[in-house]
């Protein structure tokens, strides 16, 4: 006889309730193991949740629009796989959420969907002519902040809140023309295109303010006239890089200060060590040892593992070390965090980076794999360069930038040495960190790095 398995709403992290954007199945459809069920949307994410095991789905328990509770049904299957799997997996664990998040993911906005809804920038064929705002069929996102309680009491259906969200639109702001003032999708592109009309509005490429100041618009020539092109979709995780980054760039004052650390003996150390520990299942690279040193440096520089409160008077300090590894997936660039990294040994730290590059790179973080960080390490050393300027993933203040090590000549001692060198590149918020901070900083992580019995203390 058949069994039954129910899929459940996984661990939401910080979340209590989460809104359902998309329900990717229907009764009847046949699912593979991982195969996206449903997404969900919270504040800072959108997330889908897989299914755990293969099967016909013979129920769904859940519509665009519903908010849901982990632990809650999502759908119930049927067939051969589900048998094994309901013993095993029948709890809200079991359908670990596929996670497209951005870079941080602690940013106080809404994750986009809006895979549908965003619309190119009107074309303006000339590059120094400025675009249009917006035209009478495309409707840009607006990106304006969002009232979660407003949002969550409009009148408006799902289709409506749906696209509300693709906007990034603040819908308890829309007047509704539809019965009883309901708010329909026309009334939110309307709002859309008043707002972009009036030049208040945030987008990516387009023009905007901040803090009362306007930025000049992109051009968007139209390149189809110069030669064949493709237009690709980004994906979703690439669409909120593009929205965190620029909101990065606008916002912090970047600087980067360039240090060599001198990693020869450290290097040599790893190297000896590297052959026993794969024999004990460890994967020893160099970005062990460099959380480590990081996760000192920030204790001693509490300042770079703080944040700007939003008020801009005050900075909040954090006392917990968690830091957020940049980790390259085909999807885009994400940052899973480990948590307090001040307490982990070399080989733990080795093994985490390991774990959440694999969780990353098959979308299976989840909300709590992406909040929390104080501080982010990006590492190219494994791809190469000299230099780089990371941009700092706000609301943090700084970024640590790591390039390939290189054998250079050192002056020691009155002759040319060959020394193994890290190039580190730290970006910081010039708002919060002086450059004489940041020098500080970096010459004290090199001394750790060229120092490394002292490290591993
Ligand atoms: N110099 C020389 N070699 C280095 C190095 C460095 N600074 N850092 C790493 N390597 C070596 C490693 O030791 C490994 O070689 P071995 O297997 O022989 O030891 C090789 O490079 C590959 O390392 P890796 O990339 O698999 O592992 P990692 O721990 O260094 O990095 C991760 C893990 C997840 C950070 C990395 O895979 C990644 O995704 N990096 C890209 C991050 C990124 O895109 N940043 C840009 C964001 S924009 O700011």
């Amino acid at each position: 006889m058949a069994s039954t398995h129910e899929v459940k709403v996984p661990d939401l992290g910080d979340f209590d309730q989460v809104d359902v954007i998309e329900v990717l199945v229907s009764v009847g459809d046949t699912v593979e193991v991982d195969q996206d069920l449903i997404t969900l949307e919270s504040d800072k994410a959108s997330m889908g949740v897989g299914s755990s095991t293969a099967g016909t789905v013979t129920e769904v328990r859940v519509a665009e629009g519903d908010q849901v509770a982990e632990g809650d049904v999502i759908v119930v299957l049927e067939g051969a796989d589900a048998t094994t799997a309901t013993a095993a997996t029948d709890d809200a664990a079991d359908s670990a959420p596929s996670m497209p998040a951005q870079p941080g993911d602690d940013a106080p906005e809404p994750a986009p969907t809006a895979d549908a809804a965003a619309a190119e920038p009107a074309p303006a064929d000339a590059p120094d002519a400025p675009a249009a705002p917006a035209t009478a069929g495309a409707v840009e996102r607006l990106d304006e902040p969002i009232d979660e309680a407003a949002f969550s009491t409009a009148h408006a259906g799902p289709g409506a809140r749906k696209l509300a969200r693709e906007l990034g639109v603040d819908l308890g702001a829309v007047a509704g023309s539809g019965r009883k003032g309901r708010v329909t999708p026309d009334d939110l592109k309307g709002y859309v295109r008043e707002r972009l009309r009036r030049g208040t509005a945030s987008r990516a490429t387009g023009s905007g303010q901040l803090d009362g100041f306007a930025w000049p618009q992109m051009p968007a020539p139209d390149w189809s006239k110069h030669g064949e092109i493709e237009v690709r979709d980004l994906t979703r995780v690439q669409k909120i890089a593009v929205r965190n980054l620029h909101r990065s760039w606008l916002h912090v004052p970047h600087v980067t200060q360039h240090e060599d650390a001198d990693v020869t003996e450290l290097e040599a150390f790893r190297k000896r060590q590297k052959a026993e520990a794969e024999r004990r299942g460890h994967k020893l690279t160099p970005l062990a040892f460099l959380l480590k040193a990081v996760a000192g440096a920030l204790r001693e520089f509490p300042t770079f593992n703080a944040s700007l409160h939003p008020d801009g008077d005050k900075l909040i300090v954090k006392s917990f070390v968690h830091i957020g590894i940049a980790v390259d997936t085909d999807d885009g660039l994400m940052v899973p965090v480990i948590r307090d990294v001040d307490r982990k040994g070399v080989y733990e730290l080795a093994d985490e980076v390991v774990e959440l590059a694999g969780k990353a790179r098959k979308k299976r973080l989840g909300p709590s794999d992406l909040q929390g960080g104080g501080f982010t390490i990006s590492s190219l050393g494994g791809i190469g360069g000299t230099k780089f300027t990371p941009i700092v993933n706000a609301p943090e203040v700084a970024i640590l930038g790591v390039s390939r090590n290189q054998r250079q000549p050192v002056w020691r001692d009155g002759e040319f040495v060959p020394r193994l060198i890290m190039p580190l590149s730290l970006s910081y918020d010039h708002r919060v960190i002086d450059g004489a901070a940041a020098a500080r900083f970096c010459v004290h992580l090199a001394d750790i790095l060229s120092d490394f019995p002292r490290l591993l203390l």
